[in-house]
């Protein structure tokens, strides 16, 4: 078991990396607040933060980083909000595509792009098109996102599949089920291994909730402008001090 030391003198053993790390990352808005900014500040040091955390997660060997940056219910909110929130991801790759490049990072988006506006959705593709040959980590971001859309799409996949004579009811099982989730893409790495939700909240809000029958689940009570990679590094230590059983005895 090879252990590697970290700075905040954790030792992480190297063969049980969460291999799929998903992340709700609350907070921002509070975090302004707190500061006497608008609420649109904190969603900006968000965003840097995510290059920060990527960064540190692609470090320690996680094969996929999915980050819930906008969930179908997020429409709800005020439409100034909402604006500047959609032009994130053209900061987001304006500032850290040099960077995604050299850590060899590739992007991937899990969600409803056809409803995003048509120049933040053209980015996220270029962004995905630019990074396609680079063999490290998967930087999934889950935008126009929900989990009961996911099931209810892929349902619908599966009985048109049935209609057209090229399944029958039988074939349908978990594994079937699975590859026409959103998902699908990720391969091998489709269900997360460990959640992180930051900002004090214990719900999943929607998010992937298939994916996430056997996750591991942490909650910090930190704001996500606040949280660290040493944060990370910790969560990880906590996730390889859990005994995952999938409904089994040892
Ligand atoms: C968003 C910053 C992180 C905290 C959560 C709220 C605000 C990065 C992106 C992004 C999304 C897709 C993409 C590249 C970057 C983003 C939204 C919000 C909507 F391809 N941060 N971030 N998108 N926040």
């Amino acid at each position: 078991m090879t252990q590697i030391l970290e700075d905040n003198n954790i030792k992480l053993s190297q063969d049980n990396i969460p291999s799929h790390i998903a992340v709700i990352m609350d907070g921002n808005g509070r975090w302004a607040k707190k500061r006497g900014l608008p609420r649109v500040a904190g969603h900006k040091e968000g965003m840097n933060n995510v290059k920060t955390i990527a960064i540190k997660a692609s470090k320690l060997g996680v094969k996929v980083l999915t980050l819930y940056a906008f969930s179908t219910e997020n429409w709800g909110r005020p439409s100034t909000e909402v604006n500047f929130l959609m032009k994130l991801p053209i900061d987001f790759f304006g500032v850290f595509m040099p960077e995604l490049m050299q850590n060899n990072i590739r992007v991937f988006a899990t969600g409803i792009l056809d409803d995003v506006p048509e120049k933040t959705r053209n980015i996220i593709i270029k962004a995905i098109d630019e990074t396609k040959n680079n063999t490290g980590m998967i930087l999934n971001f889950a935008f126009n996102y929900g989990g009961r859309a996911d099931i209810l799409e892929a349902t619908k996949r599966i009985v048109k599949k049935i209609q057209n004579d090229e399944l029958v009811i039988d074939d349908i099982d978990e594994s079937l089920f699975s590859k026409n989730l959103l998902t699908n893409t990720l391969k091998g790495f489709s269900d997360p291994d460990l959640l992180i939700r930051t900002s004090g909240e214990t719900r999943i809000s929607n998010f992937m909730l298939w994916q996430m029958a056997y996750t591991e689940m942490i909650f910090e009570d930190i704001l996500w402008p606040d949280y660290s990679p040493e944060n990370l590094v910790e969560d990880i230590y906590k996730f390889q001090n859990r005994d995952r059983r999938f409904g089994k005895l040892n």
